[in-house]
């Protein structure tokens, strides 16, 4: 039997059909499409989602308008996320410009892990009449696109030249977003001759289809080794990824730690693997962590990686492990990461990984001396963190009393989401999360212009799950600037999220970057030219007037009184508001003293430059290799 569909048609019918399970739950894996329309898709893709929304039995694929496409993609990453990938969305965006603009949401998606389709328009399969409106045309090369500028930033990548390459395209999608090890960016690139083309499908193209999400069980003799190497450690630290998270690892994660006395420091994406005040908890990890993960982590002589990739604000740009006799096990699912810093590799799901730790570890522990000074650390550093909440500095208040008034005033499950500036890091060091979805930190590309579209689809994917905690999206003044569109889509929808605008009037994050380095803070506030450069008056700018004339409410606060009662306000109320607030953009947050790794110019006329660079070169005596090998074959040969 066949039916006769436009491939666009075909493709939506086929979305539609596609299932996952876990844990013996099942659920539509495809919870929406987002799209902007231009000729590219208007009328291939756009008439088969009009098509489904007017059947009489209407999709639950819904449409969803957004106003930019980067945006859409976070939106659809960060539903995603929520979803601990168990769910995902599509998006479908015109051939050139609307296409490329996902290029950057797509490395977003693949860097941090998280499974969307995206279905850019192409140009032309049969080239008839090209160049169309907006090809890029290579004197050298008659196959290529804006589209080829996908293929490094997708976990998979496909261009639909003709039907029949549909079903396959359709079934290798779905075998990589539901690929806990390879999900990333799927790219389906359709031309738009093809996307309207009609075809006779085999009906069973369109059968419900249900994908198992795997959960890779650990080899016994890798599992051997990496009891055999945590047995032996005497200082060991476990650093919890963002694969615990998705692997709903949480209890198996505190179950482990409990038992042997190990305490768990956190990554960004990691960060809420153990609640705040558990007494293995230590809190963030690496440049941006807390004074005690780092201490312990200067110490250990075992570091136990859980679902982590190690990017170099974990590691402090490979400073932060600093014993002589450090070594790595890395439980993680896929092999990419277990295998980085020359770690004891275990392969597997997180928490099926963690759950044969504890059975085979079982009777072992740690020194107990040793997890007592531990949560004493942690202790201290929660004393801090009380300190910087407490703050009262004036006439404006620091971004940490922000911070502070929002945990202290939100409920234990609302979300706090932001991606880049210089909350991502007070954040990581100073939020006491409280629920293992309670932090949102899109930290493995820091993309300005996450925040707003990231924190709707947070919302989104929560409302979906009948869950109706609050979303408060922290967003800095120069990434509101840089894309606020999506508020106009959450008024749209009726989605409610809570937007904190902290208005420092620039970059302040580069800026104390950029002092550090020895660069003067040059070209990070927003300021009128004058003759000497940027460094007139501050602009007029006013975020708060432009967030209103997109739709929200407003409110406005420059004491932290007046944010504190905003913030109960915008607690109560069902629309989503934004609150502008004014910040003291020199005010640094408490820090423990780990480094990150940018390189300063070796020669200068500046002295700020030249100061700078001796210090940059003394830390660079302090990064390590990991390239030893474990050693611990010997021991279970
Ligand atoms: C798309 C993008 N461009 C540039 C950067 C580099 N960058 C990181 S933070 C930052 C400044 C962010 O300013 P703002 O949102 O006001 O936050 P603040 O630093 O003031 O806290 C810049 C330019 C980035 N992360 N993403
Ligand atoms: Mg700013």
């Amino acid at each position: 039997m066949t039916v006769r569909l436009t491939v666009a048609q075909a493709l939506v019918r086929f979305l539609e059909a596609q299932h996952v399970e876990r844990d013996g739950v099942e659920n539509a894996f495809f919870a929406g499409c987002w799209g902007i329309f231009g000729h590219g898709n208007v009328a291939g893709v756009g008439q088969a989602l009009l098509e489904r929304e007017v059947a009489d039995e209407p999709s639950h694929l819904r449409y969803l308008q957004g106003r930019n496409e980067q945006a859409m993609v976070h939106a659809a990453v960060a539903y995603a996320r929520q979803r601990d990938r168990l769910a995902a969305m599509a998006v479908t965006a015109s051939v050139g410009p609307g296409a490329t603009n996902m290029v950057t949401g797509a490395a977003l998606a693949t860097i941090n892990r998280l499974p969307v389709l995206l279905l850019p328009g192409d140009t032309f399969a049969t080239k008839v009449a090209n160049p169309v409106l907006q090809e890029l045309e290579d004197p050298a090369n008659g196959d290529i696109s804006v589209n080829d500028a996908f293929r490094p930033v997708s976990a998979y990548f496909d261009r639909v030249h003709r039907p029949e390459q549909l079903a396959p395209a359709l079934l290798h999608a779905m075998r990589v977003l539901t690929d806990p090890a390879a999900t990333g960016a799927v790219t389906l690139a359709l031309p738009q001759d093809v996307q309207a083309e009609a075809w006779d499908w085999p009906e069973e193209l369109f059968a419900r289809r249900v994908w198992h999400i795997a959960r890779p069980v650990p080899e016994p003799a890798a599992l051997d080794r990496a009891v055999a190497a945590i047995r032996s450690a005497r200082r060991p630290l476990i650093v919890a990824g963002g694969g615990v998270t998705y692997s709903r690892a949480n209890d198996a994660l505190r179950e482990f730690a409990e038992a042997a006395g190990i305490p768990v420091a956190e990554t960004q994406a990691g960060k809420g693997a153990l609640a705040y005040d558990h007494p293995r908890s230590v809190g963030a990890i690496g440049a941006t962590g807390t004074t005690a993960a780092n201490a312990l982590a200067a110490e250990a002589d075992l570091v136990i990686g859980v679902g982590t990739r190690y990017s170099d604000f974990t590691t402090a740009s490979r400073t932060v492990f600093a014993a002589d006799d450090v070594r790595f096990v890395n439980l993680n699912v896929s092999a990419f990461d277990s295998h980085k810093l020359s770690a004891t590799s275990l392969v597997a799901d997180a928490r099926e990984g963690l759950r044969a730790l504890t059975a085979l570890l079982e009777g072992w522990a740690v020194d107990s001396a040793y997890t007592a000074r531990a949560t004493q650390l942690a202790g201290e550093w929660d004393a801090i963190v009380q300190a910087a909440y407490d703050r009262s500095n004036e006439p404006l208040p620091a971004q940490s009393q922000v911070i502070g008034a929002v945990n202290e005033l939100s409920d234990p499950r609302d979300i706090v989401l932001c991606a880049a500036g210089s909350m991502p890091g007070d954040l990581h060091k100073l939020w006491r999360t409280r629920d293992r979805k309670g932090y949102h930190v899109e930290y493995g590309f820091s993309c300005m212009g996450y925040e707003i579209a990231g924190g709707l689809g947070v919302k989104l994917a929560a409302l979906d799950e009948s869950d109706s905690r609050d979303v408060f999206v922290m967003v800095g003044d120069g990434s509101y600037l840089m894309m606020n569109t999506e508020l106009v889509t959450a008024v749209a929808e009726g989605v409610k999220i809570i937007v904190v605008l902290v208005q420092n009037h620039g970059f302040a994050s580069i800026g104390a970057l950029s002092e550090s380095l020895g660069s003067q803070r040059f070209g990070t506030q927003y300021r009128y030219r004058t003759e000497t450069g940027l460094d007139g008056d501050r602009l007029p700018v006013d975020l708060a007037a432009n967030a209103a004339s997109l739709g929200a409410d407003v409110l406005s606060a420059t004491s932290i009184e007046d944010f504190r009662t905003a913030v109960l306000k915008a607690k109560q109320s069902t629309r989503t508001t934004v609150i502008h607030v004014e910040t003291d953009p020199l005010v640094p947050a408490p820090d423990s003293p780990a480094w990150w790794d940018v390189p300063v110019a070796e020669v200068s006329a500046l002295d700020s430059t030249r100061q700078a660079r001796t210090s940059y070169e003394d830390h660079k005596t302090h990064q390590r290799s990991h390239l030893a090998p474990t050693d611990n074959d010997k021991d279970h040969p």
